[in-house]
């Protein structure tokens, strides 16, 4: 079965979305494997979105990943790369489907809510970024 990283960004933690958010993901027939909050440091957050480095936004991205704690969690479904996607929806709000994470609750394009992996090579470099196998719940 396939799996996918998650994270409930600061903006969702702060706004105690997290509850409402996981409960969306359970009833779109994800199963949890593993989940923690954690307060990324500069380092890390640097580390997780090395991908963007040198973008416009990049500074403010590492800025809002590191202001609060996020909630990052190991998804698991079949096709659970591109399930999670749809599921959330478009990285701009204004610009994601009725229905999508994002639609409902984002309310810009840099506070999204919510992470989800791109690929299915994104998604295993990301699960291990966060969670040593011993954590993940087979
Ligand atoms: P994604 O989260 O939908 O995969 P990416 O392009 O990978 O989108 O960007 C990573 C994150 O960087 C976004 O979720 C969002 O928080 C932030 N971001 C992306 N593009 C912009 C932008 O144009 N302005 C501000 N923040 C952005
Ligand atoms: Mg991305």
């Amino acid at each position: 079965m396939e799996r996918t990283l998650a994270i409930l960004k600061p903006d969702c933690v702060r706004r105690k979305l997290v509850g409402s958010s996981i409960n969306f993901i359970e009833e779109n027939g994800f199963t949890i494997r593993s989940m923690k909050i954690v307060q990324m440091d500069r380092k890390e957050a640097e580390g997780f979105y090395a991908v963007h480095l040198g973008k416009l936004f990049f500074d403010g991205l590492i800025q809002f990943m590191t202001s609060g704690p996020c909630v990052p969690m190991v998804l698991e479904k079949e096709n659970a790369v591109q399930a999670f996607r749809n599921c959330i929806g478009s990285t701009d709000p204004s610009k994601a489907a009725e229905g999508t994470l994002r639609h409902m609750y984002a309310s810009s394009v840099q506070e999204n809510i919510i992470h989800g992996s791109d690929s299915e090579e994104n998604a295993k470099k990301e699960i291990a970024f966060f969670f040593p196998t011993v954590e993940i719940i087979e």
